[in-house]
């Protein structure tokens, strides 16, 4: 249900479920930490591309997976209770309760925490729609690019649900909270090209461009100082949540650790000879 394939040293992942729209099921999130952990031990890889296979990025939590599927009580789970068990068939059945918290804890979070905490920097090319936790995975993407028929949708309020995967953190920071409860509570289609506009993702290509622009991203992004790139990742996420003067002081402090890195002192002696640089640190 995951394809992992490398191209020089971009460690391309694509969701390949396509006739469930790579809605996630629990085997598909473990492959997919799994093959996050992978490409975080690798040293030949240096940015990851995420992208999915056939019309949709990916449709969130496969609402089959019988984790979360809904059930509902059977006159035998009844019958030693105090209430009355309906004739099959008369009386609307009662739900079961169902756990899942246990998902998110087991699932859901390890893997939003792997994908933010990657040491390359990661991309996420959205070919389609995007719904629910797959949304909010592309989302936490370093760079989000996606396709012009593609879309966004923060489907948890349509199935009575909070948004997870992170949204709740990330969609306040990316686009402000009036378009945040927007587009939470709606739960409508976010077209790419508005998505691109309200400064949710960072670009908009045609369709059959998508593929070619999201590798040619993920390869200057490998060509590129990764550990640098890595911790402007972290500080700007560090840095919503600190004063200035505790900001500068983050800064200073990365700035000198970084100053005795082979990759300033290459960076800078390259542009200094006029030739291309060559960086390694990770
Ligand atoms: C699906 C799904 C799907 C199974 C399409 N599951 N089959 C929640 C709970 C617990 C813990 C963890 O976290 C979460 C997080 C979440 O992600 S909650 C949100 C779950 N996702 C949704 O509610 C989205 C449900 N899907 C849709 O609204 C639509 O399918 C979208 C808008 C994504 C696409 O619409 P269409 O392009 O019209 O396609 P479709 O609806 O016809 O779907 C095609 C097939 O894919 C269809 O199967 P079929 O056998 O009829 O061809 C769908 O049943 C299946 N599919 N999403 N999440």
């Amino acid at each position: 249900v995951l394809l992992v394939s490398n191209e020089g040293a971009v460690r391309v992942l694509t969701l390949n479920r396509p006739q469930a729209l790579n809605a996630f099921t629990t085997a598909m999130l473990g492959q997919l930490r799994h093959a996050l952990d992978d490409a975080a031990e690798d040293s030949s890889v240096r940015a990851v591309l995420v992208t999915g296979a056939g019309r949709a990025f990916c449709a969130g939590q496969d609402l089959n997976d019988p984790y979360i599927k809904p059930e509902f009580e059977t006159a035998a789970d009844t019958a030693v209770g105090a209430e009355a068990v309906p004739p099959s068939g008369q009386a609307p059945r009662r739900p079961k309760p169902k756990d899942i918290g246990h998902l998110l804890d087991h699932y859901y979070i390890p893997l939003a925490l792997r994908l933010r905490s990657m040491p390359v920097p990661t991309l996420c090319a959205v070919n389609g729609v995007a719904a629910g936790a797959g949304a909010n995975f592309a989302l936490g993407c370093d760079l989000v690019i996606a396709g012009r028929s593609a879309s966004f949708i923060q489907a948890f309020s349509r199935i009575g649900l909070v948004p997870d995967c992170g949204g709740t953190w990330l969609l306040t920071r990316l686009v402000g909270r009036a378009r945040a409860l927007q587009l939470t509570l709606l739960g409508e289609k976010l077209p790419a090209e508005q998505a691109q506009q309200w400064g949710l993702i960072a670009r908009c290509v045609a369709d059959e461009e998508l593929a070619s622009v999201a590798m040619a991203t993920a390869q200057q992004l490998a060509g590129m100082p990764t550990r640098a790139l890595v911790q402007t990742r972290a500080a700007l996420d560090e840095a919503m949540d600190l004063e200035l003067e505790d900001a500068l002081r983050m800064e200073a402090r990365l700035q000198s650790q970084l100053g005795y890195a082979h990759d300033y002192l290459e960076g800078a002696a390259a542009f200094l000879d006029k030739r291309a640089p060559h960086f390694k640190d990770r």
